[in-house]
């Protein structure tokens, strides 16, 4: 047998060559047809897949974070790819049985467990999350706790905003945009399969939740354009770049890379630079700064084609901000294509960092609203930052923002704080979901920091906010 690749996109694939992915048309239980088809009862023939299976599960589960004492999986095609899992991280499991038996214990939950255990659900394909609930049910009838269920393809349908509403978060290692945006990418499938399999998804949503387009996005006032138009509808040469990077690798997003060491930095830049758009740093944060690091990243950014975000966010009169921006040890200027500022000392603040700026072709962001909470950027401090920001598009290419402030296609709105478990930290922070970063809050770009470079595996993290954010994006064109 061949030896399969190991990483996402080579699992994509398998599934695909094995045909438990399949295109074309095919009559549902409901009675719909789709032109897509999962069939993943098929691998339980072929045990590398399995393997694969069971390891980007166990990832996804570390990832979460979530504590649990037992795994159920969803009967019938989950019941193996559970025992994988079990078998291999010492976990013990429980089955549900699909109907009582008529004799002996009648029990609906075979295996041991005590009351208020908490159990994980494994599941292999989630469409409306009907099968997920009615195992959690069953579980739930036991006095067992289901919170969170973790499943390998979510057919992004509504099954996961319906499984909240139960009070079940729903992780998935895929889901079915990845999928397409793969096997399109690698040629294995015409961009007529993708756009049927994309407008079938959208028509077919069981929770009522119409796509997310201009329709629904109460926040902005004008029609979504898509990346592609704006990398040669924009005036600034480097938001242009910034949307042809976004437009060629798919992907809208930030990763912000908060870290003491240099090597850590590169090395993380090097493993996730494939997959976004830009790289923000704090580079005052590295205990062992030299130059060198810089280039690298430089050479890194080159290497992977995404842009380089100081988060130096200056915030000073225009003579002090002017040098920091310019010189010290860091030179800013010399290696960030984008630096930000906070609007609080007046327009001055542009028209310094512009004169070391403009002529180097880097770009500003303002800080015009932030994520944490109780912080001051509001009302009519927000309002004149976009005064500032439209008054100076020779060099202010957008914002730090947590709403659709501008209409103008010219300014890039940037999102941080943004983590796939929503919440916040000990210091304030708070998250939303890639996909309300996008759709509500109209993010055109979705900065993850620790979602990203605090999980076990921050490569599957990054595949996972960049499937996410960028899903959203062709939401909210209406794809
Ligand atoms: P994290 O996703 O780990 O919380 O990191 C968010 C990053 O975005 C941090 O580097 C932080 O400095 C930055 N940021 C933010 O969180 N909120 C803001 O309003 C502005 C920011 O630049």
């Amino acid at each position: 047998m061949a030896n399969r690749g190991g990483n996402l996109e080579d699992f994509i694939v398998n599934l695909f060559e094995i045909e438990a992915i399949k295109f074309g048309t095919f009559k549902l239980k409901s009675g719909i047809e789709s032109p897509v088809y999962f069939d993943l009862r098929v691998i339980v023939s072929f045990p590398d897949v399995m393997n694969q299976v069971a390891a980007l599960m166990w990832n996804t589960i570390e990832r979460t974070g979530c504590k649990f004492k037992s795994i159920c999986g969803v009967p019938y095609t989950a019941l193996p790819i559970a025992t994988c899992i079990c078998v291999q991280h010492n976990y013990p499991m429980l089955i549900r049985r699909k109907e009582a038996k008529d004799y002996g214990t009648r029990r609906m939950i075979e295996g041991r467990y005590e009351e208020g255990d908490v159990c994980l659900i494994v599941e292999d394909v989630v469409t409306s999350g009907s099968s997920v609930h009615e195992t959690a049910e069953s579980l739930q009838n036991e006095k067992i706790q289901v919170t969170n269920a973790i499943v390998l393809l979510d057919r992004e349908q509504g099954g996961k905003a319906a499984l909240e509403r139960k009070g079940i978060k729903l992780y998935s290692v895929i889901t079915l945009s990845q999928v397409l945006s793969t096997l399109q990418r690698l040629n294995k499938l015409d961009s007529d399969i993708v756009d049927r399999t994309n407008r079938f998804i959208q028509d077919n949503r069981f929770d009522g939740h119409v796509a997310v387009n201009n329709k629904s996005n109460s926040s902005s006032t004008t029609k979504v354009m898509s990346h592609k138009e704006r990398a040669v509808k924009c005036s600034h040469p480097l938001v242009r770049s910034l949307y042809t990077i976004m437009a060629d690798k798919e992907s809208n997003l930030c990763v912000s890379i908060d870290c003491a060491s240099s090597s850590e930095l590169l090395q993380m830049a090097d493993k996730i630079g494939p997959h976004v758009c830009i790289v923000k740093t704090h580079i005052d944060m590295l205990e062992d700064f030299t130059s060198d690091v810089t280039k690298e990243l430089q050479r890194l950014a080159d290497k992977h084609n995404f842009l380089i975000f100081e988060d130096r966010k200056f915030g000073d009169i225009g003579k002090t901000v002017h040098t920091q921006y310019e010189g010290g040890m860091y030179k800013i200027s010399s290696w960030a294509h984008i630096t930000n500022a906070h609007p609080v000392p007046g327009s001055g603040i542009v028209s310094a960092l512009a004169e070391v700026g403009k002529p180097l072709g880097r770009g500003c962001l303002i800080v015009a609203e932030m994520s944490s909470s109780g912080n001051l950027a509001t009302g009519d401090y927000t309002k004149g930052a976009v005064k500032m920001a439209e008054a100076n598009k020779d060099f202010v290419i957008g914002y730090i923002s947590q709403s659709r402030l501008s209409a103008d296609h010219d300014l890039v709105h940037m999102t941080p704080g943004v983590k796939i478990q929503m919440g916040g930290d000990s210091l304030g922070q708070q998250y939303v979901t890639p996909q309300i970063a996008v759709s509500e809050k109209g993010a055109d770009v979705v900065i993850v920091g620790r979602g990203i470079t605090g999980a076990a595996d921050p490569l599957g993290a990054a595949l996972e906010y960049k499937q996410a954010g960028y899903s959203a994006y062709l939401n909210s064109l209406g794809h």
